[in-house]
């Protein structure tokens, strides 16, 4: 029996999980602290890859604590992991699509069997609890299981179209791009490393994966189970190193077919925009953040809403794409709901976050705690923050939860992603304003809203500007989307191509599209 199947874990059931869950997980903890420190390489053609210089990953829960060395790629090892991948494309394209499922599959089941080792090293690397950690390691598994199922369901996407006549014989099929780049983010570095890759390869691509540099260690977990479940050599590759010199050098490349970059607003524009200058327009799948919002209305079950917003206003420290951070709260209830919001908010234990009484760990690195600190500034001489908005122990990059009231509505923290445990709140009167400043920011990935009406939730479904949304969600009013169950995509500036993962039309991006007519 896989772990998978003794543990369900996702983020929506975080709540009651098996004790023998904790115990195994504590284990892994502690192994894993007598193991720290070790050396790891690139995997390109197969092959392990060392390059002349290495960095040192310090864990964001205690910065005396290196987990492990890591390659510092150059454009050159970007280059050859491309012209692996290149190599590699014909064989894994006419590989039939069944084999390349049996694969994928053992893959995904390596990834639930390691269930424990993985989510210890991901709380360490990342700072998330033991919770969303394990969760984002079976989010990875069911990622891939999921476009393994799509491509069975669907035969592989060979169709039959009309034929004009008993003499014609049209066929639709979808047909692999070539090289296919993913470049994953620090949040969810299981997730959203292993759910484009297994996408990108079922569907007969290969793939050079570069995980965030502050993510090199869960990157190479994925690599290596991909690796062991039987990926021949050249098919996916693993580089490491920095987004100037290894992700340019791949970003760039002639002989890309596609990409999937999840990361911020900026980059990801830069990297459509850069996308079109090539031969022809390649496919590039952008997931780029998120400014959202959750509407609270004066029919609300208030201890929902506030439940709801603690829990994706704070959860990962508010380093999620689908964190919420701004709370419009109708006028009538804003001082019952602040009361409600502002108790939970104060019970959040902050601190080393393998330890199971603490849900909050560390900001990412020193970088996000200086952005905390300047925006907590900035909220404070323009409003009043309500709770938290200091560094609370410094061990690790650790801070408090935040709430800020009374900022003015033209204040740019109501536009900008902080990616951090900052939330703001505001009241308001008329249901359409409200709605109108929900939408009037560029992003548009998630959004909740609360309310016990039925005709009031019918109105935030068909007014709201993004593409996951959630009414009444005490487990998390922005946050937490499980792949077969929410479609997870965004609108506007948070996605480029309004289809969502973990959804009925996710695979098919990594395919193009040939009719076949033959006439006897
Ligand atoms: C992200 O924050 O980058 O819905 C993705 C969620 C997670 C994924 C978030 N499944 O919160």
């Amino acid at each position: 029996m896989t772990q998978e199947q003794r543990f369900k874990v996702t983020y929506s059931t975080l709540a009651s999980p098996d004790p023998e869950l904790h115990r195994r997980y504590d284990e892994a903890v502690a192994d894993f602290r007598q193991h720290a420190g070790e050396t790891f390489p690139m995997l390109i053609n197969g092959e392990k890859r060392f390059a002349a210089e290495t960095f040192a990953k310090v864990s964001p829960t205690d910065t005396s604590m290196v987990m492990g060395y890591f390659q510092k790629g150059t454009a050159q090892d970007a280059n050859d992991a491309v012209a692996a991948a290149k190599a590699a494309f014909p064989a894994w394209r006419d590989t039939p699509w069944q084999e390349r499922v049996t694969i994928l599959r053992r893959a995904a089941d390596l990834l639930s069997d390691r269930l424990f080792k993985m989510g210890a090293i991901m709380s360490l690397e990342v700072g998330k609890n033991r919770l969303e950690a394990m969760g984002d390691v079976e989010e990875t598994a069911d990622l891939i299981r999921y476009n393994c199922d799509a491509m069975e369901a669907n035969n592989g996407f060979t169709r039959p179209l009309k034929n004009e006549s008993e003499k014609h014989h049209n066929t639709s099929v979808l047909k692999p791009y070539g090289v296919w780049v993913v470049i994953a983010p620090f949040n969810f570095p299981g997730a959203l490393a292993g759910g484009p890759s297994g996408a990108a390869l079922v569907a007969g691509n290969t793939v050079v994966f570069k995980p965030a540099t502050d993510t090199s260690y869960t990157g190479w977990l994925l690599a290596e189970a991909l690796h062991e479940a039987g990926i021949p050599a050249g098919v996916f590759n693993f580089v490491t190193g920095g987004g100037r010199s290894v992700g340019q050098t791949l970003v760039d490349h002639p002989d890309v077919a596609g990409i999937t970059f999840t990361g911020s607003y900026d980059v990801g524009m830069n990297i459509l925009r850069s996308f079109t200058t090539g031969r022809y327009p390649r496919p590039c799948v952008a997931e780029m953040g998120g400014k959202n919002p959750v509407i609270i209305s004066n029919k609300a079950d208030l201890d929902k809403a506030a439940m709801g917003c603690m829990r994706s206003a704070f959860g990962l420290q508010g380093q999620k794409c689908s964190a919420l951070s701004r709370i419009y709260v109708h006028k009538d209830v804003k001082d019952a709901f602040m009361e409600k919001f502002l108790d939970l908010t104060s019970k959040i234990n902050v601190g080393d976050p393998t330890n199971q009484q603490n849900w909050m760990g560390p900001v990412i690195n020193k970088s996000a705690l200086d952005d905390y600190m300047g925006f907590v500034d900035d909220l404070r001489q323009h409003g009043d923050i309500v709770f938290g908005g200091k560094r609370v122990d410094e061990s690790g990059y650790y801070v408090a939860p935040t709430i800020a009231d009374n900022v003015p509505d033209d204040h740019a923290l109501w536009k900008q992603e902080m990616f951090l445990p900052i939330v703001m709140v505001q009241p308001f009167e008329d249901f359409d304003e409200a709605m109108k400043k929900a939408n009037d920011v560029e992003y548009g990935l998630t959004a909740g809203f609360f309310s016990e009406d039925e005709d009031e939730i019918q109105w935030f479904l068909d007014n709201t500007e993004a593409g996951v949304l959630y009414v009444n969600r005490s487990s998390g009013a922005t946050t937490g989307a499980w792949p077969g169950y929410q479609s997870f995509g965004g609108w506007k500036g948070s996605g480029s191509t309004g289809k969502a993962a973990g959804s009925f039309y996710y695979v098919q991006q990594y395919m193009k599209e040939q009719s076949q007519t033959i006439v006897d």
